[in-house]
């Protein structure tokens, strides 16, 4: 993609106060970036300082405020829908606000563009790029990534990094309306609509940092459906994918 695509951001937020600033300002630190903060009403007030930055950068950043249920997948879903329709948009990109995912690499997503629909940052391309994880984090998205890796036949290191640039027109080829995943499951299942609606999958390598601030909302429920979501894909789509590959950049 060329270097001056315009780039909207779409970030999740559940009790983020601390970090969304710091993160909104690494993003709009890169020229034709913009934000949209998907705010599932945090107690923390997270969806206040939201609107404080929507109005600091005019036409650079965007709330939704969502109501109803709460939960990533649906929150992603409706952030996703809006960036869609976003005719003056080439990229769309899914990060975490908890400063796991260092802005600075959005150029280096933004390049790989060019020639994929979608690219992932990957924490798993040489080694593992992770800070801050102890040993049993590590082990366990590691087991994730290969039991999702077996099961549904994607290709990728990091079917589960949070982290992600796609192409706006590639997304809008995605049927989110029938996604039914709510945590890291949905990342995966993107990912297999992705694959399965023959977008080319691309991943350049990050460093992942803890987060150090706020708390994860990573539950028992949230890890089960992770566990199951693999074998419903497979077996709702019939063989799955393994047509389409990763390609390491
Ligand atoms: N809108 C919305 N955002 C959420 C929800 N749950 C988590 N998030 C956001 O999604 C991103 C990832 O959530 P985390 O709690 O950091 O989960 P994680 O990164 O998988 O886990 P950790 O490694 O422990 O940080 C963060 O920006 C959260 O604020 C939710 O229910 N609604
Ligand atoms: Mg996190």
């Amino acid at each position: 993609m060329n270097p001056t695509a315009s780039v909207l951001v779409v970030t999740p937020t559940y009790n983020e106060r601390e970090n969304l600033p710091i993160l909104v300002r690494g993003v709009l630190a890169h020229d034709k970036h913009h934000v949209l903060v998907v705010d599932d009403g945090s107690p923390d007030g997270t969806g206040t300082i939201a609107d404080e930055l929507a109005a600091a950068h005019p036409g650079r950043v965007e709330v939704l405020h969502r109501t109803g249920a709460r939960g990533l997948g649906r929150s992603y879903v409706d952030g996703l829908r809006m960036a869609i329709a976003r005719q003056d948009i080439d990229l769309v990109c899914q990060m975490d606000a908890d400063l796991s995912h260092d802005p600075s690499y959005l150029p280096a997503l933004a390049a790989a563009a060019a020639d994929h629909d979608i690219v992932i940052g990957s924490r798993y391309l040489h080694g593992v790029s992770v800070v801050n994880w102890p040993l049993r984090r590590i082990f366990l998205s590691a087991f994730a990534n290969r039991y999702i890796r077996a099961v549904t036949n994607l290709a990728p290191r990091d079917c589960t990094s949070g982290y992600r640039c796609w192409r706006r027109e590639a997304l809008a080829r995605l049927p989110l309306d029938s996604m039914v995943s709510d945590g890291y499951a949905f990342l995966v299942e993107m990912l297999y609509e992705a694959n399965r609606h023959g977008c080319r999958i691309g991943e350049v390598p990050i460093i992942f940092v803890e987060r150090h601030q706020g708390e994860s909302k990573v539950s028992t429920s949230v890890l089960l459906e992770s566990l199951i979501t693999p074998w419903r894909l497979r077996f709702r789509r019939g063989k799955g994918t393994g047509s389409a590959g990763r390609q390491a950049l």
